[in-house]
Parts: structure tokens; sequence; C-alpha cells
């Protein structure tokens, strides 16, 4: 190991935990980008305590102060988009615009939530009776156990930490262990935005260890948690035996629906856009592309032609378009789910290959299949990974129908001129977020973000909605004394 591990962040002190992890480049596999320190149950349990004794003070201090400094956060996370991009890209492997882009809306969410600061009083009502005053007032929750995934590491802990912070709640932070390099530069940004010591914790570590302690810990009001469905169910199930807050970002599985009527380019934009950037890792990629019979064909071949030019590669190559897999675990659960595609008789219709770059890391070409069974694990299961299927529909109806035939609702497209089909569509999806003519992907920060049925649990993230979560109400009726 060369240098000193980069430390977690406890009580306002940085201090070392009780092993190191290396964090490596998946677009080279040779550049080893740090090593970063590995808290304890116990170091975790410590964090808590510190947040618990921490929380009076900042629930009471001035939104004024609150906002100061996550304002300021802000601001360094803006002037920092092109280092902190560049660091993004390198160990997560989406490609420089899309990881700059994510620094971008880091900061605007930093500065969303500082305003939100402002606007957390509740609300008057006039009393029943005559005589007595009746206000709903909402107050933070207390520590709040942020636990985020490795597809988007600085948005997704910033659209946690901030309302938490925000709203008066006390912090601790637990990022996903395959990108504590973004993690760790946010942390250092919010130690230097002078919040009291205790507010915001940083611990690095796994999910046994650290998640484990977050989630167990009777200090811990509420966790705030994105990741996959079934650690999302195991996380909410402890949570709710000990009657703790929950807010659950969890899987996808998502359809983009193309009707005769759509324009060709536009469709197959969109299902390029929403299936494979970012290497298809994000949980509103959509992975089902449900195409009417009219259209089918011709879909088909443009989606395949364009997909096989794609380049795949370096993240912080300016050519490339798909940058590698995360983590060799993910990218063998890929191939396994290819490999057992073409065994259950559905056709490759373009990549699904091993893609040789300048340095060896997880790459892997963007997969189109056909003639997939809307019963196989390709239709049903979250693959995670630059993979799609195309299933073939009779018509708007059938289309509706196979859409929402499905344990996932977090997002669903349609592609159409047809405004009444695209009515109905919106309407009757059973997804939590819908894309009219646009990728399934990719959603403004300042609305909310919220999925059905296996998707989602709790309030929703982002916008004013969040507050749902970080606050809890208090209603105080008061008569003449
Ligand atoms: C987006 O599509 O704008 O983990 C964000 C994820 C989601 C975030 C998607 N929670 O991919």
């Amino acid at each position: 190991m060369t240098g000193n591990p980069f430390p977690n962040y406890i009580s306002g002190t940085w201090v070392c935990g009780n092993n190191v992890a290396a964090n490596i480049n998946p677009s080279d596999l040779d550049d080893t980008i740090g090593y970063y320190a590995q808290a304890s149950a116990l170091q975790t349990a410590e964090a808590i305590e510190c947040a618990a004794a921490a929380f009076p003070k900042w629930r009471a201090i001035s939104p004024l102060v609150r906002f100061e400094a996550l304002d300021r956060i802000g601001s360094e996370l803006l002037a920092r988009v092109d280092e902190m991009g560049d660091m993004l890209a390198r160990e997560e492997g989406k490609t420089l615009p899309e990881a700059k882009a994510e620094v971008h809306r880091a900061g605007h969410l930093f500065k969303y939530f500082a305003a939100e600061a402002y606007r957390t009083n509740g609300e008057m009502y006039q009393s029943l009776r005559e005589g007595v005053s009746l206000k709903v007032v909402r107050e933070p929750i207390g520590v709040v156990g942020v636990i985020t995934p490795w597809n988007f590491p600085l948005a997704i802990p910033a659209w946690k930490i901030a309302p938490a912070l925000a709203y008066g709640n006390t912090v601790v932070f637990k990022p996903a262990e395959l990108v504590p390099a973004s993690a760790w530069m946010l942390s250092d940004i919010i130690a230097r935005a002078g919040l009291p010591a205790g507010v915001f914790n940083f611990v690095m570590g796994t999910g046994g260890d650290v998640g484990g302690a977050i989630v167990a810990h009777p200090d811990v009001s509420g966790v705030t948690f994105t990741g996959s469905t079934p650690v999302g169910r195991k996380i909410g199930a402890a949570l709710f035996a000990r009657g703790a807050k929950m807010q659950l970002e969890m899987g996808g599985k998502n359809p983009l629906v193309v009707l005769d009527d759509a324009d060709l380019d536009l469709a197959v934009h969109c299902a390029i856009q929403g299936s494979y950037y970012s290497t298809g890792q994000r949980c509103t990629a959509s992975s089902r592309l449900i195409v009417t019979a009219g259209i089918y064909e011709k879909f088909v071949e443009r989606l395949s032609a364009s997909v096989k030019k794609l380049k795949v590669g370096d993240a912080r190559v300016s050519t490339t378009q798909i940058g590698p897999v995360v983590s060799k675990a993910q990218l063998v659960q890929d191939k396994k789910y290819i490999k057992e595609a073409i065994a259950d008789g559905a056709t490759l219709a373009a990549g699904g290959n091993d893609v040789t770059s300048t340095t060896p890391g997880y790459y892997l070409s963007p997969a189109v299949f056909t003639d997939v069974s809307p019963k196989s694990a390709l239709v049903r299961d979250e693959i995670f990974g630059p993979i799609a299927a195309v299933l073939r529909v009779s018509d708007y109806d059938a289309a509706l129908e196979s859409a929402n035939d499905c344990e996932f609702g977090l997002s669903a497209g349609i592609v159409s001129r047809d405004t009444a089909k695209i009515d109905h569509f919106s309407q009757n999806s059973e997804a939590g977020m819908i894309q009219i003519n646009l990728p399934t992907a990719g959603m403004d920060f300042h609305a909310p973000f919220t999925g059905r049925k296996g998707s989602s649990y709790g309030a929703p993230e982002k916008g004013s909605y969040t507050r749902e979560f970080f606050t809890a109400a208090k209603v105080v009726h008061e008569g003449r004394g």
C-alpha cells in the first residue's frame, strides 16, 4: 500500500478505520485510485452517538446557518466540476460528460436544499373550537442514516444529505464500497462548511459492519437508502421491527413503449440513451423495449445498427460513449444473464461481447436481445447492465399490459405522437414516473422521485416532497391560559 488511507470523519475528526480497502479504476485495473479506511461496527456506533449528541444544537440553530453551510457546499461542488467529475468517472466508469453533469447536479441539489432550510415551518388551521388556536409544525426526526449506491456516487448522497441537514437532522453517511473517492471528496467539502462537530459523520465500510450498525442502532431515527430491492427489503424489515422511519429507493425494470406512429429516430435515441448510457447502470434505465408490430422490424434494425456503432472504452477518453461495467462481480453477472438468455432461445441482435481497450477493464458491448420470452429472467430481473430486451406486441393495449406486467414500478416511457394514447398511458401505467418522448432515465432534481410496487417504499425523494421523510408533523392545540 502506498500513502496513508483516506480516513473516516467522526464527530468533527478524521479517523482511521479497522481496515483499509483499495479503490480500483474499472477502466484500467492497473490504476489503484487510493486506499480507504473501513470503519468497524463499533466506530459506526460512535459516529451515531456523536450525531445524536449534536442533534439538539443543530435542530435549534438558525435556518440562516443551515442555509449558509449548504450553499457553501453547493458552491464548492460547482467550482470543482471538472476535477470531481474526473474522479467520479475514474472510480465509477461513467463517461466524463455524465460524471461532470452529476457533480453539477449535486452542487445544485445542495443549493436547492439550502433554500429549503427557510421553508420548514408548518401550517395554521382555524380550530373547530372557539378561542383555541391550532398549528401543525414540522420537526426534524433526529439522526438520519444515509446509505447510498455506487451508480450515482455524488448526486444520490447530495439529495439525501442536503435535505437531512436542511431540515435540522444530523447525519451518518455510509457510501457504497465501490465509490469511496467521490464520497470522501464530498465529505471533505462538508467537513469544511462550518457545521458543528457531530452534525455530519462519514463512515466507509461494508454493508455488514457499517450498514448493519446504522440500521440496528436505536439512536438512528430513520434511514434513507437507495440500492437493490432485496437489500432494501431486508433493511426495511429491520427498521420496521424497531419502529424507525425509512425511505427506500430500490430496483426498476423500466419499460419504454414504442408505438407504430413514433418518430423512429427519436425512439432509437430514447432507447439508446435510456438503456445503455451510464452502462445501463441506472435504476431508471429502460431494459424492456416494448414495440408494436407495425414499427418493430424497422426499430430492431435501426437500434441494432446504432448500438453496434457505440464506442465502448475508457470512461475518461473523450470519444467513449459507453464506459466499463463498474466491477468484476457486476460483469460476471451481466455475462451470466447474456449466456442464459441465449440458452433460453433468445436472439442476440447486437453486442453482448467482451471488448478490449487500450487498458484492462470491465468492458462489455451493449446488448440487444429479441425473441425473448416474457417470463424469462431477462425480462423479469433488474440486471443493472448494458442489456435490453425488445418485446414485440400487437398493439397499444398489449403494450400497456406488458409494461405493467412487472414487479417494479419506477419509471415508464412512451414514444408516440398520439395524444390520446399518451394520456391513457400516463394515467394507466403503474410506474411512479412517466417519460413521454424522452428516455426513461434522467429526472429533474427539483421534482419528487418516486416509484411504486417493488421500486420504492416511504416518502418520495427530492424536491419538497422529501420533507415528509426528514421531518415529523406535530399538532399543537392551544386554549386560553
Ligand atoms: C435519474 O435517472 O435521473 O439509482 C436518476 C438510480 C436512481 C437515480 C436515477 N435512484 O439509478
